[in-house]
């Protein structure tokens, strides 16, 4: 059983459908609260909130962190994904880059994993390519994904089920590296 800290119930469902896959069983660990450091390397910001809900929780824990990076913002918002997200928002991401040809994006996730046993905590990171859309289109989903689009697909995540977004998403591909570890070592 994995225990996954989150107040993100999409978060939950692409990681329990994922894990799923691999027979691994997940539950949602809701109003642990971990502290969220601010620094611009993801990595860190899921190990701190790793090792700060491990000790609370005395249990076993995953934490996920994601951001999105723009190249023609310089990687922006990237660790600040959270923040941008809850006060210029997707419009905002879209009015920054109105005069913007280039739009390639990508989606990085780190998986945390942290345990009593443990000095530090693992990590397992997944990325997706692909581009701002000029449009917000779906309605699935949540955060960013109504502008962003991965490499080879028409569609955003937000106009894919939870199940197509997961074939490919950066979550998925660090959940699986996670599974594939749990796997073998739990
Ligand atoms: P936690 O409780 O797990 O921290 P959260 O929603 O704050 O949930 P993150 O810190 O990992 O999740 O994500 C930072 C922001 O990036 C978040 O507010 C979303 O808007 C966005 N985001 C993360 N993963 C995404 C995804 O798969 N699709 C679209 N947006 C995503």
């Amino acid at each position: 059983m994995a225990f996954l800290v989150t107040s993100n119930t999409h978060k939950f469902n692409e990681a329990r459908h994922i894990l799923g896959t691999f027979r691994i069983a997940t539950a949602m660990l809701k109003r642990i609260d971990p502290v969220e450091i601010q620094d611009d390397n993801i990595e860190n910001v899921a190990k701190v909130s790793a090792i700060d809900a491990a000790q609370k929780c005395n249990l076993p824990v995953v934490v996920e962190d994601a951001g999105l990076s723009v190249r023609a913002l310089d990687g922006f918002p990237g660790p600040y994904s959270s923040y941008i997200f809850k006060t210029i928002g997707n419009d905002g991401i879209l009015k920054l880059m109105e005069n913007t040809a280039e739009r390639d994006a990508h989606f990085q996730s780190v998986v945390a994993f942290m345990e009593s046993t443990m000095r530090y905590p693992l990590c397992f990171t997944g990325e997706a390519e692909g581009e701002v859309t000029h449009k917000k289109r779906g309605t699935h989903g949540f955060g960013f994904d109504s502008i962003f689009s991965p490499l080879n697909s028409p569609k955003t995540f937000a106009e894919m089920t939870l199940e197509e977004k997961t074939q490919n998403s950066h979550r998925a591909s660090a959940f699986a590296k996670f599974a594939l570890w749990y796997k073998t070592n739990l």
